[in-house]
């Protein structure tokens, strides 16, 4: 850009900002936010459950037997509607390909409804696949790593530890155009309670039907009860109490790229004079291509993380002092979050016309209150042995983060994106902040004391209320040192003598892992059920969020380039000096997660270290990279988990 340039964009954005009277200006979102719609379950009696519509291919469907088989059916088309767009102060209407059920919501259709099950449960889901034909899908000639196949689907239950083959949560097979497939997840008695996310997971349409916003909330309700000698879930913590409701939000956050088009022979995506997106009236968005997620392309597109398919919306019904439960999912795929918040000035509202270039401006000036403290007690939907504060929360790609969250008095509080260096994000580029809702504080209880204080008193509370008095004593004991051990699902994993290495890299036509692309039918890595095995992640170009299915692994260190650990609970990752300090990894050391950032900064590969333990299942499955067109077009490896054969190896079928 040249100094002319340079000159021009600040004074245009001055201008702007001192034409835009902010406190005059009315909000658009006036209309509050609210979880995302709960999909159907059928659980008992064969006349309660609706016949599915006949496909020419759909198959058998099994019939409901009983209270514990959850029904379900994922249909897949095309859905128009509009997503609203801050930089015109209008809708833009949308083409794209969602799940329809019973309980979507028409005016926010680009989330899918949320699954609530229990341990011990089945669930029965039809994914009925209603897109149009598709030769892509059967074209045996297409290059495998090139994206492809955009109408064919199938699904992922993302950090479920369930069964990986055959009619479970297997990513291997393809739900072609026309055909209905039922899956059947099994979720044992013994599962964790948490915040889960389902998806579509077909090698090469992963990131454009995710990016359409194909995702949804798939949450395991937990009421065991924890005892002196066994554990429990946090869940039955978590209940209300004469003085807190524990409120609970879920929000899936996304990031729906669509674009507009020229008309005639060659069209070509309409974009403004700074290069954002633009869509005329009469103009429908669509995701129909892989050239809009390569590289920078989401910073430049001007488009905004919404959240349960709506842009920058408001948060209500919270109260000064009561403490709410956040269920959050990075269900996005091409902007890392840095999530804050601020109280907002009071006399201030978004204004009606905001482009992403003045949200750093607005928030400058409008959102100066101190940072609110965010306490986690998940990671990746799993309890975790501590309960962290932290004034700054990092969700890559596919990362849960369950916080309790307590607003300390009456107003408005603004829902952040943070700046972030170019190592800390998904394209590679520094960001700037956004400014993702708003949420509306009512009158409520103040009190002196400070939140990490009344959090303690009321969770200690809970505990005397909810469990026997010696449970009660357990528990509380251990939140005076801000710790949830009696619900923790997992052991520490100890030392092993068995290791993995991987390493990420891309070249420029190639995205890698251990310097090759994907190959069907090639198994890279066969596991020994049982074993637990340290694997050391590194990344040779670029950051990537790393995923491996069915079992979550434990980090047990992160080093920076110069071989300083930065997991610890005050670490300080400093090895990036294009930023402030990055966030994202102080307090992860001991914690479990089934995704995590492999950082690269200035060409310099960090080591994170983890260790994972391969219980009950057997089967073929994947890991990948987490940005999900980098996977598409070959960040990924088959692995196997296989029996031991007695000797130290791998049994096989034969010899
Ligand atoms: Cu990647």
């Amino acid at each position: 850009m040249s100094p002319y340039h340079l000159l021009r964009s600040s004074v245009l954005t001055l201008s702007l900002i001192t034409l835009i009277p902010w406190a005059a200006a009315k909000s658009v979102r006036d209309d509050g936010v609210e979880n995302p719609p709960l999909l159907e379950i059928q659980r008992s009696g064969l006349e309660a459950v609706k016949p599915l519509a006949k496909l020419k291919k759909s198959v058998a469907m099994a019939q409901p037997t009983g209270p514990q088989e959850a029904y379900l059916t994922w249909r897949v088309t095309y859905t128009e509607s509009s997503l609203w767009n801050p930089a015109t102060g209008r809708d833009d209407r949308v083409r794209l390909r969602s799940y329809q059920g019973t309980l979507v919501n028409p005016d926010a259709p680009f989330v899918a409804p949320t699954i609530r099950v229990a341990p011990g449960d089945t669930i029965r889901a039809t994914l009925s696949n209603q897109l149009p034909g598709d030769p892509s899908c059967y074209d045996h000639e297409q290059p495998v790593n090139k994206p492809h196949c955009f109408n064919g689907t199938n699904m992922h239950t993302h950090g479920l530890w369930i069964n990986p083959a055959g009619n479970s949560d297997n990513v291997l097979i393809s739900i072609n155009p026309g055909v209905d497939f039922q899956y059947e997840y099994n979720i044992p008695l013994d599962h964790p309670a948490g915040t889960f996310w389902y998806h579509p997971h077909r090698h090469g349409s992963t990131a454009l039907q995710v990016g359409s916003g194909m995702a949804g909330a798939l949450i395991i309700d937990g009421k065991r009860v924890p005892t002196t000698t066994s554990k429990g879930d946090i869940d039955t913590l978590l209940q209300p109490t004469p003085k807190q409701s524990f409120k609970e939000r879920v929000l899936l956050f996304q990031q729906i790229q669509y674009a507009c088009y020229t008309k005639g022979d060659n069209p070509v995506v309409k974009k403004n004079a700074d290069g954002t997106y633009r869509c005329d009236p009469d103009d429908v968005g669509v995701v129909e291509s892989y050239a809009n997620f390569s590289g920078k392309a989401w910073g430049q597109s001007g488009r905004y993380t919404s959240i349960n398919g709506e842009i920058q919306p408001g948060f209500y019904d919270a109260k000064a002092g009561q403490i709410e439960r956040w269920r959050m999912i990075h269900g996005g795929v091409r902007d890392s979050i840095n999530l804050q918040f601020r109280r907002m000035k009071s006399d201030v509202d978004i204004p009606k016309k905001f482009t992403v270039e003045q949200h750093d401006d607005f928030i400058k000036q409008n959102c100066t209150g101190e940072l609110v403290p965010q306490s986690i007690v998940a990671a990746d939907g799993l309890t975790t042995a501590t309960i962290r504060a932290t004034d700054s929360l990092v969700f890559q790609p596919g990362y849960r983060w369950d916080t309790l969250m307590l607003f300390p008095d009456a107003g408005k509080y603004c829902v952040i994106d943070a700046a972030a260096a170019a190592s800390a994000n998904v394209d590679q580029t520094p960001s700037s902040r956004k400014l993702l809702g708003v949420v509306h504080v009512a009158d409520g209880k103040e009190s002196d004391d400070s939140i990490q204080k009344q959090l303690q008193v009321a969770l200690i509370e809970a505990a005397k209320e909810h469990y026997a008095p010696e449970v009660a004593k357990q528990v509380a004991d251990e939140l005076r040192n801000n710790r949830l051990t009696t619900f923790v699902p997992h052991e520490d994993l100890p030392p092993t003598p068995n290791k993995q290495t991987l390493f990420f890299n891309m070249t420029s036509t190639d995205f890698l892992i251990d310097d090759e692309i994907y190959e069907p039918g090639v198994i890279n890595r066969t596991l020994i059920l049982g074993n637990i095995d340290e694997w050391t992640l590194t990344s040779k170009s670029g950051s990537h969020p790393y995923h491996i299915h069915v079992n979550p692994f434990q980090v047990i260190a992160v080093l920076d380039p110069n071989g300083k650990d930065v997991s610890g609970p005050d670490a300080v990752d400093d090895f990036d000096t294009s930023g402030a300090p990055d966030p994202q990894y102080r307090g992860m050391k001991g914690t479990f997660k089934d995704t995590v950032w492999v950082k690269n900064a200035a060409g310099k590969s960090y080591q994170v270290i983890v260790r994972t333990h391969y219980q009950r299942y057997i089967g073929d499955f994947v890991l990948h990279c987490h940005i999900l067109d980098h996977e598409d077009q070959g960040m990924m490896q088959n692995v196997r988990i296989a029996l031991p054969d007695g000797r130290g190896g791998a049994a096989t079928g034969h010899h």
